[in-house]
């Protein structure tokens, strides 16, 4: 047995008493002012010793940290602190957000049932806010509804949370106040059973999604637009979003937690999973429907469970077309053909960005083409199609496009048809053009590592994967997630090479 198994094993006990025993409890409550954390636990799956977990198993959150806590007289004591952050969305596209601990979303907590918390939060916002814990039965004065159940927290203000928790399940922690939740302002909080659930599983994961209206060549979102062209899970949108990596016959719980103005029908390719439980815990079993697509509507949660039976690298994401995009915007796919190219009013406009423009927000010049008004009835209104590009101009503004890509970017040549122009509707999803948009490189990471060559560039929005690995492969991610990032023997990926 390698010296890495037992490590696994000593640490998997460690987290497995952290959250299954009273006397675990007992005992992590001597150490006085000593900050715990499930960290480095994370990778660690349920037993592997003939059955299946019969103990609740850590959550792990991709992309994002976990919540620290120390033990205050039999009080888990968190801090929060709300402040302005850059979340780096994928490379080369860092974002203005506001969140909590230097990342939007805020890390994730995780208690027992059963336990008594007591939460500082800290504001450093400019402006004031307060924390609502979503869906927790706890004191009105406790539940962070600004002006109503507390006074806003003002700018370089304090508020101590305390309460006791008595539910178990997926909830979530979110600013009440609605503008500051466009702009980022969620966590995940999980509240593990004192019963474990059963059929226990082997890995558990927590996904958030949101969604971020942010133009070209900016970087702070519009929290009153409506359309949306930044859509995130865990902070990241493809290709830099961390796979979640499973063993084959593991049986999976994915956790997902919606909070914007739109709902997303997350969708698993290759397997069958169970609905089991919603923002209020878990469900009976008897309410257990079979399905692949789960719409987690705003402000809700959804439990899924499968049993990851089905080897391959299968893709998880948001099915509305328009989420499964980065950087969408009204005119997208023509300005890439022909920049400037007319459709109903500006992209600014068509956006809802009010640029200073003479009129009124909801007058002539802006009305009809605010929000998701992608100029249909615009009293600009032009023709849409894609199609008067001469072949020579189009031949011209091509290849001009490939000196504007990031360095790291692989480049594909043109596999167009020769008439591509010519055909009414082009291009819908062309101009994305596949390889030519790929960064593997740029995102390379354990959990990457073994991709089909060129995957990043088919990879946007709400898109991740679930990687149902054989024991062999599953093992060296495993073995390279471990090593430090400067000590980690990775294979050089292959490439796809163009041309020869
Ligand atoms: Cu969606």
């Amino acid at each position: 047995m390698s010296s890495r198994r037992n490590f696994l094993q000593t640490a998997m006990g460690l987290g497995v008493g952290v959250f299954s025993s009273a006397r675990a409890f007992a005992s992590a409550q001597s150490e006085h002012h000593h900050m715990h954390t499930n960290r480095g636990m994370q990778v660690v799956p349920g037993k592997r010793n003939g059955s299946r977990a019969t103990h609740p198993v850590l959550v792990e959150t991709p992309d994002l940290a976990e919540l620290p806590w120390r033990m205050e007289g039999g009080v888990k004591e968190f801090h929060l602190v709300a402040e302005p952050v850059k979340q780096e969305l994928v490379p080369g596209k860092v974002a203005n957000l506001w969140g909590f601990n230097g990342s939007a979303p805020g890390p994730t907590i995780q208690v027992n049932q059963g336990d008594r918390v007591r939460i500082v939060v800290d504001n450093h916002l400019p402006e004031p806010f307060s924390m609502h814990w979503h869906g927790f039965e706890i004191p009105h004065n406790m539940d962070g509804a600004p002006g109503t159940s507390q006074d806003p927290i003002k700018p370089g203000g304090r508020f101590i949370y305390e309460f006791t928790l008595h539910q178990e399940g997926t909830y979530f922690y979110h600013s009440h106040l609605a503008m500051q939740e466009m702009i980022g302002m969620l966590g995940a909080f999980i509240m593990h059973p004192k019963q474990p659930y059963a059929p226990g599983v082997d890995r558990d994961f927590v996904i958030l999604l949101q969604e971020y209206a942010i133009l070209p060549s900016n970087q702070t979102p519009n929290s009153m637009n409506m359309e949306f062209n930044w859509l995130t899970f865990n902070g990241k949108t493809g290709p830099a979003t961390t796979p979640l990596v499973v063993r084959l016959g593991d049986r999976v719980r994915i956790r997902m937690i919606n909070l914007g103005m739109d709902h997303h029908p997350i969708h698993l390719h290759g397997h069958t999973f169970v609905v089991t439980g919603s923002e209020g815990g878990r469900q009976p079993k008897t309410t257990w429907a079979p399905g692949n697509t789960v719409l987690v509507g705003v402000a809700q949660a959804r439990d899924v469970e499968f049993v990851a039976n089905n080897p391959g690298d299968w893709m998880l994401h948001c099915h509305l077309p328009h989420h499964m995009m980065n950087q969408m915007s009204s005119t997208v796919g023509p300005l890439t053909r022909r920049p400037g190219m007319p459709m109903g009013v500006s992209m600014e406009n068509g956006m809802g960005m009010l640029d200073g423009t003479p009129g009124v927000p909801l007058g002539d010049d802006y009305g009809p083409s605010l929000g998701r008004g992608i100029g249909v009835g615009s009293t600009n209104d032009q023709p849409t199609t894609n199609g008067p590009l001469s072949q020579p101009r189009a031949k011209e503004d091509i290849p001009s496009m490939q000196g504007e890509q990031m360095p790291g970017m692989q480049h594909g040549e043109e596999e167009l048809p020769e008439n591509a122009n010519q055909i009414p509707g082009f291009p819908q999803d062309a101009f994305m053009e596949g390889p030519m948009m790929a960064m593997d490189k740029m995102v390379e990471k354990p959990e990457n590592y073994g991709l089909r060559p060129g995957w990043s560039g088919f990879m946007q929005g709400m898109m991740t994967f679930v990687r149902v690995l054989t024991p062999d492969m599953y093992d060296k991610i495993m073995a390279m997630r471990a090593q430090k990032p400067a000590d980690r023997q990775m294979p050089m990926m292959e490439h796809p090479h163009h041309g020869g």
